[in-house]
């Protein structure tokens, strides 16, 4: 309705700041946090800058982002409400099916800032509008079910949140054209399997463990309990999170996977495989001659017990690999038996297949679940990863995090700064350039083919070097002194990363051996000799063929990455950026300069300048046209003249200020977003009328 528009320039009722920070007379850095403070201080998370949401974690329940409150942003423009997560959602899914359009969602923010929470909230609102029918329920339970199955096995606490995503996720959900869901697809990506043997000081494991654990008939049936002091679970001040109830998670789990359609016997298999990584990892070793041994037998029965493999079998691979060699013109082989630091780095590289390899599988489960068999044009994509990390010991992980998270800024400067201002130039539009750091500089460190970056560099060390690790990880900081950049900076044994969001030290020890991450032939035979059928499955690689330079992690995650943008940038982008408040998980507390960096490396004060100079509409003249044809007499059902005269006909006939409207060289580019709802609210009455008209027509007969 013309007239009862949401005030965007200010929340008069609740005196709570501004909801759109465009509308700022003044936007420095810290203009702009204590704008996000007044409203946070009235529970208010949520704010824009023109069409991006910020979101400000509350790290409590706010009554306006539960469920009953999704009918009012249904149908409605973003305009028509006070800013939301729900309205992003709802533009996401009217674009797509107005415009036939591909949507995605980029959700970006440090570690505990809000983003799986910001992805749940849409997958549930677009769950709860689009169509209904028994196939659709079911593909809406897969959507929703697949977060708490996920989360069980690839989130965990870390000291920045409790429950932190170890893995990334792109969900694409598709749509028939009539807007009902009818399949989807999850993609992911590098999860943090390092987590599965060792975890730093307060963290967990992932939280299936501690389901397990919490379960009293399944710690019977797995012979699991605390008691035993596994060794692959910090047992000193994280065991229990307070504000995680592991005994409740486990049912809901459990029903997650029901809802994905894995037969009881598959869980019973992922369970006890789990058991199994537990037991296996107390198993130790002894040093006999700088040989290992396996300190206790007893100690094998479990784990084999539970991968249904031979104990002798178990016991020879964790401490000796097989050596092929020639001698006069024959194959031969010998056991090599392995130094106690090797046997327990083989020990926990079985654990981590295993577990990754588990992972890997419910992903498959959950895609087949969905049924896709063609492909679609209409979907909604949800981009949810792992937010920028910093430690105080950063290692290998958390190198590849913080490039995922670099490359993710890049998107966003390159499409909402960059090409927004190249577009204006290409136009012809009137424009004074704004200037911001374009991280680009950081994310060709990591990946440049030539000079090559810090990923090549380290492959080139892992392919060729023979030495020992430290020596491995000294020559990779040797060449990486050889590259001289200003964001990079070598002190062995350690290197800094400026990067967008700071400065990250990272150690360079085990580098080469996370970004090798081979799991050596025998123990993938040993897999393969299960006698559990699932097991095996686990495990179908063709030994005889594995390549002798099997694809490194480093090469892995850069082309995961360069896939995901080239994915992203084929559909019409949306953002939420997500800001943590303060660094102790805290309800109501506000850390002004925790804030005011988060607002400085997010790029907010160039996003609301280029907004505040730029324009908020731009469309084809042709597209224009056929859309606001209806609005005057001459234009409607066709206009006959030159296009770009239609469409001023159109701007003039509804008073719009001349000053509002540009013509570029092939768009109409319209400034503010008051002039956008004139046009909007008129076609929306014409379109009332005729439909007043019609249904008297349709009356009389
Ligand atoms: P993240 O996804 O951005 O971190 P989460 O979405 O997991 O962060 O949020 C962390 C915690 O903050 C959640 O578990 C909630 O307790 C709380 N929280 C976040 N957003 C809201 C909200 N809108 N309402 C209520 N509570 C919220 V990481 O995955 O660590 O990068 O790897
Ligand atoms: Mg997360």
């Amino acid at each position: 309705m013309l007239g009862a528009k949401y005030d965007f320039s200010r929340d008069r009722e609740r005196r709570a700041g501004i909801d759109d920070m465009v509308f700022m007379s003044k936007n420095t850095d810290s203009d702009i946090s204590h704008n996000l403070k007044i409203r946070f201080d009235v529970n208010y998370i949520y704010t824009y800058i023109g069409p991006v949401l910020i979101a400000v974690n509350p790290y409590k329940n706010v009554d306006y982002c539960r469920e009953n409150h999704m009918e009012k942003y249904r149908g409605a423009t973003q305009m028509d409400n006070a800013p939301h997560i729900f309205a992003i959602a709802e533009d996401m899914f009217s674009n797509m099916l107005i415009d036939s359009e591909k949507q995605c969602v980029i959700i970006s923010g440090e570690s505990g800032a809000g983003k799986t929470v910001s992805a749940k909230f849409i997958m549930s609102y677009i769950a709860e509008v689009s169509g209904g029918g028994p196939n659709v329920q079911r593909i809406k339970d897969v959507i929703l079910q697949s977060n708490p199955l996920l989360e069980a096995f690839g989130n965990a606490k870390t000291i920045r949140n409790d429950n932190s995503s170890r893995f990334g996720k792109y969900v694409e959900i598709n749509f028939s054209r009539g807007g009902e869901p009818d399949g989807g697809l999850i993609s992911n990506f590098l999860l943090e399997k390092s987590r599965v043997v060792s975890q730093a000081e307060n963290e967990r494991n992932f939280h299936i463990f501690y389901q397990l654990l919490s379960n009293a008939e399944f710690c019977q049936q797995y012979s699991l309990s605390l008691k035993l002091r596994f060794q692959y679970i910090n047992h000193v001040g994280a065991i229990k999170v307070p504000k995680i109830d592991d005994a409740k998670e486990m049912h809901d789990t459990q029903h997650a996977m029901d809802i994905i359609g894995l037969p009881k016997e598959v869980q019973h298999n992922i369970f006890s495989l789990l058991a199994g990584i537990l037991h296996l990892g107390n198993v130790n070793f002894g040093d006999k001659n700088n040989y290992a041994t396996v300190l206790s037998e007893q100690d094998l029965r479990a784990p084999c017990a539970y991968f249904g493999i031979e104990v002798d079998y178990l016991k020879t691979k964790l401490i000796s690999k097989r050596l092929e060699f020639k001698e006069h013109q024959e194959n031969k082989q010998v056991e090599q038996t392995f130094t106690v630091h090797k046997a327990i780095f083989t020990r926990d590289a079985l654990a981590k297949s295993i577990y990754s390899r588990i992972f890997d599988h419910l992903i498959q489960a959950i895609n087949s679940a969905f049924q896709t068999t063609k492909k679609s044009d209409l979907s909604v994509g949800i981009l949810d990863i792992y937010g920028f990390e910093i430690f105080e010991r950063n290692s290998f992980e958390q190198f590849c995090i913080n490039y995922v998270n670099e490359k993710l800024q890049q998107i966003f400067i390159e499409l909402t700064l960059k090409k927004e201002q190249e577009e204006y130039k290409r136009e012809n539009i009137q424009w004074t350039p704004i200037s911001f750091f374009n991280n680009i500089v950081v994310c060709d460190l990591f990946e440049a083919k030539q000079p090559p970056g810090m990923f090549l560099l380290l492959d080139d060390i892992c392919a060729s070097s023979h030495a020992t690790t430290e020596k491995v990880d000294q020559s990779y900081l040797h060449k990486l002194s050889s590259l001289s950049n200003q964001h990079l900076i070598v002190s062995p044994p350690t290197f800094t990363v400026k990067h967008y969001a700071g400065a990250v030290t990272y150690h360079s020890d085990q580098f080469c051996e996370k970004n090798r991450d081979i799991l050596n032939i025998d123990l993938i035979e040993m897999m393969q000799s299960s006698t559990i059928p699932f097991v095996k499955r686990l495990f179908p690689e063709q030994t005889s063929t594995i390549k002798a330079r099997p694809t490194t992690v480093g090469k892995k995650i850069s082309s995961q990455a360069n896939e995901l943008v080239t994915k992203l940038m084929s559909c019409q982008p949306h953002y939420v950026r997500c800001i943590k408040p303060n660094e102790n998980q805290a309800p109501g507390e506000w850390n002004s300069s925790n804030a005011i960096e988060q607002v400085k490396y997010l790029g907010l004060v160039a996003n609301i300048e280029v907004r505040k100079a730029g324009f908020v509409y731009r469309r084809e003249f042709a597209k224009f046209l056929s859309r606001y044809a209806i609005l005057t007499k001459q234009t409607w059902p066709k206009w006959d003249g030159k296009v770009t005269d239609g469409v001023m006909h159109i701007v003039d006939s509804m008073h719009l200020d001349r000053r509002e409207v540009q013509l570029g060289n092939t768009k109409v580019f319209i400034k503010s977003p008051e002039s956008l709802h004139v046009l909007e609210d008129m076609r929306l009455r014409k379109f009332d009328n005729y439909a007043r008209i019609i249904q008297k027509a349709m009356k009389r007969f």
